[in-house]
């Protein structure tokens, strides 16, 4: 207890709901862990000696998922508490070890010696002049030789972290460093989901689509000093980053190229339905017509799809809050979608009906395609789009009983 440490009994005593208790521990360190017997104690010893160096009432927790090289033994002797998750992955090793902690500041980092402990409390220094969450900077810092392999160095993080800003309007330099801070209260608020080496993306697109107070302080990464290989699977690993956040972005990824496919062939359409239309030695007839046909249906589904991974996001906690979708529900309602869609199927009936009425005149015997299929083609993609609105606007429908549970916000 000379540390400021807290003893496992000690901290084992204090209730499990995130309350201080008599001792006020401000800090946990919590470590994922899965067999990491080579480099743990190096870890413990470095959380420890920030804890004693700057008098912190803290804890060291290690979030393991049930090692079998003898780490949590380890973990136990060198005076941390051991926590074990059953659940899978690093995201899920976080979560429980958050959930065990008392601290009122919560720091997050590998327990491969990859980072030094000792530079997290620049991070409980911002925190406690009022930040959210406090994120390691290794880009503003120091990557050391052979920390990190190149593909990782000069695609992978600088893509992922490049698509980060500009999908989730964020300024964090270094969207995967896994030495953070944060507080309690906004890990709470944040409620994240993901289980695997997503999590991290997760809490940085989450903390900066609430508006969090985030702050960057620069720190080293050391190459790891154990003798296995890393958890992280670049490939695996890299692609469960860009889904979770391109998923979450469906305006970026879906919504706007949907919109502008649409908006091409949707004219292009308009325009064709009138006659051929020449473009210097070009002519765009019937054919192209199809092609534009094509381009309105795909851009409308995936403009309704983006809505529905949007509405899904938003049910599930998982995205960005919406407060429009709750005026916007009240405005387009099942029974209106419904309507709308059956109106544009019928529209859509009536061109076609056009179509039958000359074939009807010619006593049902051959057509001349160049100019029946315009009305064809126009119909046909009207009955789609309004198809489109009919089963997407039960789907939405569906998807907003649980939104609109008693006691959950929108
Ligand atoms: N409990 C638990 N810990 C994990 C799991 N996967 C990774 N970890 C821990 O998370 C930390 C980071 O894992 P690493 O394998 O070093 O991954 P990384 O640092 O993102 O990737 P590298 O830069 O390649 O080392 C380490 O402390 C691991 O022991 C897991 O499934 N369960
Ligand atoms: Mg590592």
């Amino acid at each position: 207890m000379t540390d400021g440490m807290l003893e496992d009994d000690e901290a084992a005593s204090r209730p499990p709901n995130g309350s201080n208790g008599a001792l006020g521990i401000e800090v946990s360190f919590v470590m994922p862990c899965l067999n990491e017997v080579e480099t743990l104690e190096g870890c413990i010893k470095a959380a420890r000696k920030c804890i004693a160096d700057h008098g912190l009432q803290a804890e060291v927790i290690v979030a393991d998922n049930g090692s079998s090289d003898g780490s949590q033994e380890l973990a136990t002797r060198c005076g941390a508490r051991v926590v074990v998750v059953t659940d899978k992955g690093y995201g899920a090793a976080l979560t429980g070890g958050f959930a065990a902690a008392r601290g009122r500041y919560l720091v997050m980092g590998d327990a491969d010696q990859s980072y030094d402990f000792g530079e997290a409390f620049g991070m409980i220094e911002k925190l406690r002049s009022g930040a959210d969450v406090v994120m390691g900077s290794r880009i503003l810092g120091r990557i050391e030789k052979g920390a990190m392999p190149w593909s990782h160095r000069w695609i992978g993080n600088p893509v992922l972290s490049f698509l980060g800003r500009a999908l989730f309007r964020s300024k964090i330099s270094d969207f995967h460093c896994g030495l953070r801070a944060l507080t309690r209260e906004s890990y709470e608020r944040l409620d994240l989901r993901t289980t695997g080496m997503e999590f991290a993306s997760e809490l940085v697109v989450k903390a900066s689509a609430s508006r969090m107070r985030i702050e960057e302080i620069p720190i080293t990464l050391y190459p790891d000093q154990r003798s296995r290989p890393p958890h992280l699977r670049t490939w695996r690993d890299g692609w469960r980053h860009l889904r979770f956040m391109l998923t979450l972005s469906p305006r970026y990824t879906l919504f706007l190229p949907g919109l502008m496919l649409m908006t091409v062939g949707g004219a292009l359409l308009i325009r064709l339905y009138q006659g051929p239309l020449a473009i210097g030695p070009v002519v765009l007839d019937i054919h192209s017509m199809q092609l534009a046909s094509l381009f309105v249906i795909v851009g409308y589904q995936a403009m309704t799809t983006a809505i529905a991974a949007r509405i899904f996001a938003v049910s599930e906690e998982i995205g960005p809050s919406a407060p429009w979708m709750q005026r916007a529900f009240k405005i387009f309602t099942l029974e209106r979608g419904l309507s709308a869609g059956l109106l544009v199927s019928l529209a859509g009936v009536a061109f076609i009906g056009v179509a039958v009425r000359s074939w009807a005149e010619l006593d049902f015997g051959p057509l001349e395609p160049s100019t029946t299929m315009r009305p064809v083609s126009l119909g046909a993609t009207l009955i789609a789009l309004g198809m489109q609105t009919l089963l997407m606007s039960f789907l939405y429908s569906m998807l907003g009983i649980r939104r609109r549970r008693p006691g959950r916000s929108a």
